[in-house]
Order: C-alpha cells, then structure tokens, then sequence
C-alpha cells in the first residue's frame, strides 16, 4: 500500500504523458487530413512568368506546423489560435524564393477583403498558410485558408484567402509635392455618406487624384497610407482610386469604399502618397501633432510635413493658393522655419518670415519642392 502510495506521482506522470502524446498526436494527424475543400482553388500570381492556381489540397501535401497566436481586433477583442499548416516560407521554396525576396505580399479573400504584407514584416515573422484551427478544420466562412501571422496585428490575418500576389519594387519615392485635403476638397463634388449611423459628406478619390495628382501617374501601382494612430498601409492604385475620403463627422478624415469589408476603412487618415504627391489632413495633423505658435497663431511646423511624408528638401519651395496663384521661395527666404495654421474663416495659410520680411500665403493649396 505504501508503496502504491509511493509510486502514484510517477503512475500519474506517466499516465499523464501518454494522454499528452495522444493529444499532440491527434494534432499531427488531422494536418494534411483530406476534407470537403480541399479543392478550393487558390490564385497565384508574380511568382512565375504566368499566373497559376493551387488548391488547399496542394498546401496540405507540405511539412505543417502549429503556433499559439494572439491578436488584438479593432474592437480591442483579443483573437487566440493554435494555427496548423504550412509556412509561406515553405511553400515558397518550392519556387525557389523565401519571402525576403518581395517588397510586398498581398492577400485577398473571396468577400473582397485585402491587405498587403510589407517587407519589414516579411522579414521578421512566420506566415502561417493555415487550414486548421486547434486542430479542427476551419469554419466554413474562413476556408480553405487562414493566414495567420503570430505576432502581429489582426488585420493581417486574412481569413477566406483565394489569391496572393507577390509584389517586387514600386517601392515608395519620397514625395515631392504636398496637397492639403481640407483646401483641395472645397473645390470637388461632395457626396452624401452613411456611415457609423450618420450621414456624413466624403469625396471621391478619383476626383481628388485627377484634379490634384501628376498628370502622369502610369508609373503608379502602390498608394501608401498613414494614419494619426500609426496604422501603416499599402493599397492597390485600383482600390484606392474606387474609394472616397469621408471629410465630415465620426473618424473624419476616414479611407472608405462601400464595397470595402469594414476592415479596409482608415480612420483618422494623416495623408496619402500617391505617386509624388502626398494628400496631406491639415486636421488630422493639428488634432495629433505637435503644435507650433508664432505670433499669437496655432499651427504645424512646416518642417512636420517632411517629417511626416519623407518629403525631401530642396532649395525653393512653390507655395500655390487655391486660386492658382503661386510664390516661390527660397531657404533664405523661409528663415528655416514656417507655420501652417488655420484663418478665422476657416482657411489654411502659411507664414514665414526670413531675408524678405513676413510672407503670407492665403488660402494654402499645395507645396512643391523645386529642382
Ligand atoms: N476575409 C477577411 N479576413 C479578415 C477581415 C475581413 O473583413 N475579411 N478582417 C481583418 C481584420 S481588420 C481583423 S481585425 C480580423 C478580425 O478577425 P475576427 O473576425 O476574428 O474578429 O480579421 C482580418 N481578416
Ligand atoms: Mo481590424
């Protein structure tokens, strides 16, 4: 009995390694398990000359792993998963190529819902092409595929993925121009939109590009996007030209499409680089940025909008007001400084004073950095 007592911890461990073993392995076994949408077809594109199709059955044939990964929702909802499947890495291999070769993956599922992968990402983390959720098949609405991506935000976890698109160069050049929204938009037809159970006023992008943009813009294929919370994004030329910027009400100025999942929408839009050219909130930079005050005015430094976008120097500058008339000015002439502030009529403007006095321009449309 004693020696019953004695031995039961030991019992009990082996007992217990067992049931573990059993457990892990049960794992194991439903990785690469056949089921009903195995022949989900999945498109993929820039890896070879041509694009080519695979099914999830083709991914469930590759070397599987399994990792615990937490996300927070936009709704600050934790997201916990034990994802099963194989890496990108691994199926890249394949091909010949690891994920550090791209400039960009882009994920798009079956309800329209995309998001690119940057590089900094695809250098630091494992992407999970992942089929099984701890251990079970994936519910209907996310099949045949999960990405998952431990460590890094939901929103990259693209669930109902049918399409990848591995993306080289069209890497970001500095913009050279800057477009202030709350001046461009007074000039372009505003519409009615719902959203967040108000009606609020937005336009169109494509209105905006075309009126504001580089005549030439074919070179154009990645349009970034930033946020005043930090939210980074690349979007596609194409979506970005079908959606509006919603310029009233809640989460103004907002990034939205109606037939964009919720997901795709940017609240609180800091500017927009499209091209050369950055679409730049002067309320948005005045509600998050640090403030500048000169003479009695509250505004930004002009020296935050190239800490913002990455605009780059130059030796003059091309200030253009909303009715098209426009000033050049040097450096001298800036006496390194500047402020962009809002007129009691609700106007922006920008001021300055070096070698030449105070300069004044009303009505501040536009900043353009001169060769
Ligand atoms: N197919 C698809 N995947 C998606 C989305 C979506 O709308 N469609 N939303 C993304 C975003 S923005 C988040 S925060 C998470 C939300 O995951 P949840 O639905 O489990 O909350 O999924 C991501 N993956
Ligand atoms: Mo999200």
């Amino acid at each position: 009995m004693k020696i019953f007592i004695k031995k039961l911890p030991l019992l009990a461990l082996i007992l217990f390694s067992i049931l573990f073993a059993a457990a892990c392995s049960k794992e194991n076994t439903n990785a690469g398990v056949p089921g009903p949408y195995d022949g989900e077809k999945i498109l993929v594109h820039g890896l070879q000359e041509q694009d080519f199709e695979i099914t999830l059955g083709d991914l469930k044939k590759l070397p599987a792993i399994t990792k615990h990964a937490e996300a927070e929702r936009s709704n600050g909802e934790v997201v916990k998963v034990d994802a099963t499947g194989p890496l990108l890495d691994t199926f890249l291999k394949q091909y010949g190529k690891t994920q550090k070769d791209f400039s960009r993956v882009r994920f798009t599922a079956k309800d329209k819902y995309s998001i690119a992968v940057p590089a900094d990402v695809l250098a630091g983390r494992q992407i999970i092409l992942s089929y099984l959720n701890k251990g079970q098949p994936l519910e209907e609405e996310m099949q045949p595929v999960r990405v998952v991506i431990p460590g890094e935000r939901a929103m990259y976890w693209v669930m109902n993925m049918i399409r990848m698109d591995f993306e080289t160069g069209g890497d970001q050049e500095p913009p050279n121009k800057v477009v202030f929204l709350e001046t461009a938009v007074k000039s372009l037809p505003r519409h009615d939109y719902e959203d967040l159970d108000s009606v609020d006023l937005a336009v169109k992008i494509s209105d905006l590009i075309d009126k504001y943009a580089e005549p030439d813009d074919s070179g154009v294929s990645n349009v970034f996007l930033k946020a005043s919370d930090g939210l980074q994004k690349n979007e596609t030329r194409a979506n970005f030209l079908s959606a509006f910027i919603k310029i009233t009400g809640p989460e103004a100025p907002k990034f939205l499409a109606p037939q964009f999942p919720q997901g795709m929408h940017i609240r609180g839009l800091l500017y927009a680089i499209y091209g050369r050219t950055a679409i730049f909130s002067y309320n948005e930079a005045i509600a998050s940025l640090p403030k500048l005050t000169e003479e009695g005015q509250e505004g930004i430094a002009f020296s935050q909008i190239f800490k913002q976008t990455g605009l780059t120097g130059g030796s003059k500058y091309r200030f253009t007001s909303a009715d098209g008339r426009s000033i050049q000015l040097t450096m001298n002439d800036l006496g390194g400084g500047g402020l962009i502030f809002q007129n009691e009529q609700g106007a922006l403007a920008f001021t300055c004073t070096g070698s030449s006095g105070r300069i004044n321009v009303p009505d501040l449309l536009s900043v353009e950095v001169l060769p």
